[in-house]
């Protein structure tokens, strides 16, 4: 990347004072840029299997790669809390600055199902996909009918694993116990049919049923003129965090 000078990346009066060490500074960005490819790399190889996995329920990282073969590099993805905004932030690689819509530290669950009407209002000949979890989606369903008034051909998809999959990790690491996470009935998996609420709204509605299956709907839902809710049925699996840090070292149990 070619280096921009100094005075347009500084406030004015600054470019002078640091002239003597611009050159340390470029160099040292160019060994960061390389270090980072390589990390780049390194982690693409643990994980690729995954990115392919035909595992049905789906791996969350089918899910990722699948989606960021389906959207334009300039489409926005815009998550919600939970293995979508995790996943994204370290297994979606994103070449466009901005297209990337998150609550991020603030993780207000909802956010993702309706931020991506704003976005689609502010852009609308680009696509936009919330990427969000069953969780999540369940707090905001009322988004598919105000999608339909106002004629915004949307998409979401649900990472569909039948829970608040994160918290119920961190609680039965710290507790023994998933109390109220898991989507259950009569000791089964209970999961809504998010696809039918979207056709009750007169939009399209994909129930996933084999991990081959998302890519198509996706490219599919993309051209279409309607809102379109895929909702993909998959495993409690964690996606790294981003960061250094690890949410468990976080939580810890009180005394
Ligand atoms: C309004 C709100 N309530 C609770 C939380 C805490 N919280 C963070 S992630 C999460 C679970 C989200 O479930 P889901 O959307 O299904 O995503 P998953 O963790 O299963 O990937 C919860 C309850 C939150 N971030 N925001
Ligand atoms: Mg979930």
């Amino acid at each position: 990347m070619a280096a921009r000078p100094l005075a347009e990346v500084v406030e004015p009066g600054w470019a002078q004072a640091l002239e003597p060490v611009a050159p340390v500074v470029a160099q040292m960005g160019d060994f960061l840029r390389q270090e980072i490819a390589a990390g780049r790399r390194a982690f693409a190889a643990n994980w690729d299997h995954q990115w392919s996995s035909d595992q049905f329920p789906m791996r969350p990282e089918r899910i990722l790669s699948e989606l960021r073969k389906a959207v334009p590099e300039d489409g926005f993805i815009v998550t919600d809390v939970g293995w979508n905004k995790n996943g994204v932030g370290q297994q979606f690689s994103i070449t466009v600055p901005g297209t990337f819509v998150t609550p991020s530290g603030l993780a207000t669950m909802g956010f993702g199902p309706a931020a991506v009407l704003g976005v689609k209002v502010a852009q609308p000949r680009r696509a936009a996909v919330s990427l969000i979890g069953d969780g999540g989606f369940s707090t905001n369903p009322s988004v598919i009918a105000t999608a339909m008034e106002a004629e915004l051909p949307v998409v979401w998809l649900v990472m569909d694993n039948a829970g608040f999959g994160t918290i119920a990790g961190l609680e039965s690491m710290h507790y023994g116990w998933s109390f109220g996470c898991m989507f259950e009935r009569c000791g089964q998996p209970y999961r809504a049919d998010y696809a039918a609420m979207a056709r009750a709204c007169g939009a399209n509605g994909v129930l996933i049923e084999s991990a081959g299956d998302l890519g198509p709907a996706l490219r599919e839902a993309l051209a279409s003129d309607l809102p379109t809710v895929i909702q993909a049925p998959m495993e409690n699996a964690p996606t790294p965090t981003p960061g250094h840090w690890n949410i468990n070292d976080i939580y810890r149990k009180g005394d």
